[in-house]
């Protein structure tokens, strides 16, 4: 290891509580607090990503890279940069605290002048990692390729109206579910960053419909060959940088999968921030996953509700995450996934130390919205009014309609014999959503 890079802090990051002063400190996260049997680390099962904290140097459109981030200094030998990037990265997780990071392959590993280039660079790359995560103990909640900052992706990877294309995103991805899988990660993620249009004009829709299933049948195939034990995450998002991406939101990804098959070799890695840009509370995306059974990890983050676009901001608010994870749990929690901090810094945050600042209260809030959601499923604050109202469906008539025995004619004429007269009941939202602030103003 090379000198520290975030010299202002000692690490690893401490429990303090919410009276503490120190800001390098944890006020609600205690990996080793037991809530609902399980340890707040094994509820959470947090990661940081290493491409908005690391391979972003803080460029907008209108400007340039703000941060302080050597390792993106122009002219140096790849190695060398990505040995002091993973140097900074590790010594980061680990003073932290947290028990996982995410990375896409070029996060780590640029593209060389060829392709053997590219591949030696790679390996190297890889090399180092696997040093660090055994050196450190923090493991890999999923790998990723990217397959949209490069020119040649400019249409699409999977969907690309040229199959060579398609086959250089096969081979990256075939290199990267490998390399996940020999770092031992617990999910792969595909997140369809240009399989999408920016114009009908110039797009066969039904070809690429066709082209995008066939490569997540590829993947999933290859997974097997390769006995990776991992879960396969599709990350919807409705747009950006595509005017309009496939994977839109929740439902469509569902409803792609079962129009081809592959609901069983998929689940989603949702993003709070992508849930906003689709028109949905984050809470709706979550739920729908958990109903369907397609729970997979979660990009945390947030959206700014006066920006459309996709700002990555760490999470702070303990009001919208709690249902979200309220979701989560009545579920049964997470299997392969976690929760990874797609987040990152605002522009105008340069100190070194920010870093620490910004995860340290979004997991916080996490920490947070995980107690208030146990003390709802605990409480039955929802559950039991949810199952009150559908009670009506254990009894003989709902049971018949579901199980399919009574026919249209048959309720109707069981209406007409019974002289049924059904009467308004109310909903309760409102003294619903009064509960819900009673558990996130007292859980403790
Ligand atoms: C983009 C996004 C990605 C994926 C991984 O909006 O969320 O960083 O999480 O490719
Ligand atoms: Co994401």
């Amino acid at each position: 290891m090379r000198d520290q890079f975030f010299t202002e802090v000692e690490g690893p990051i401490r429990f303090a509580g919410v009276d503490s002063a120190d800001p390098l400190t944890y006020a609600v996260y205690e990996p080793d607090r037991v809530v609902m049997g399980k340890r707040m680390e094994d509820h959470l099962r947090i990661g940081a990503c290493l491409w908005h904290s690391f391979a972003w140097p803080g460029i907008d459109m209108f400007g340039a890279g703000t941060f302080d981030r050597p390792w993106l200094a122009a002219g140096l030998d790849p190695l060398e940069a990505a040995e002091m990037k993973l140097d900074a990265a590790f010594e980061f997780l680990s003073k932290l605290g947290v028990p996982y990071f995410c990375v896409h392959d070029r996060d780590i590993a640029p593209e060389g002048v060829d392709g053997r280039d590219t591949r030696r660079i790679f390996d190297a790359v890889m090399d180092m990692v696997e040093e660090r995560m055994a050196s450190t103990g923090v493991r890999l909640l999923w790998g990723t390729a990217n397959l949209f900052t490069h020119p040649r992706y400019m249409s699409g990877g999977a969907t690309n109206p040229n199959p060579e294309v398609f086959a250089f995103a096969a081979a990256q991805v075939k290199l990267m579910l490998e390399t996940t899988q020999r770092l031992g990660g617990q999910n792969y993620v595909l997140w369809g960053g240009r399989e999408g249009y920016d114009s009908l004009l110039n797009t066969d829709l039904a070809h690429e419909d066709r082209q995008l299933a066939r490569f997540l049948t590829l993947v999933a195939e290859h997974k097997h060959r390769i006995g990776f034990e991992g879960a396969l995450l599709i990350e919807p998002k409705p747009h950006e940088p595509t005017k309009h991406q496939y994977d839109r939101d929740a439902a469509t990804v569902h409803g792609f999968l079962v129009r081809h098959g592959l609901e069983n070799e998929y689940k989603l890695n949702l993003e709070a921030n992508h849930a906003t840009l689709s028109g949905h509370s984050f809470h709706h995306e979550v739920a729908y996953a958990v109903a369907h059974g397609m729970l997979g990890s979660i990009d945390a983050n947030r959206g700014d509700y006066q920006n459309g676009w996709d700002t990555d901001q760490f999470p702070n608010s303990v009001d919208e995450l709690s249902l979200a994870v309220y979701e989560i749990l009545r579920g049964g929690g997470f299997t392969t996934g976690g929760f990874n901090f797609d987040a990152k810094l605002r522009r105008q945050s340069v100190s070194r130390t920010d870093l620490f600042h910004a995860h340290i209260s979004g997991i916080d809030t996490l920490a947070r919205s995980l107690l208030v959601a146990a003390d709802m499923l605990e409480r039955e604050t929802l559950s039991k009014a949810v199952a009150e109202r559908y009670a009506g469906w254990q009894g003989e008539l709902g049971r018949s309609i579901l199980d399919g025995t009574a026919s249209l004619a048959d309720l109707a004429a069981k209406v007409e014999a019974e002289e049924f007269d059904p009467k308004p009941i109310s909903g309760g939202q409102e003294r619903l959503e009064g509960e819900v602030n009673r558990r996130i103003w007292n859980a403790s």
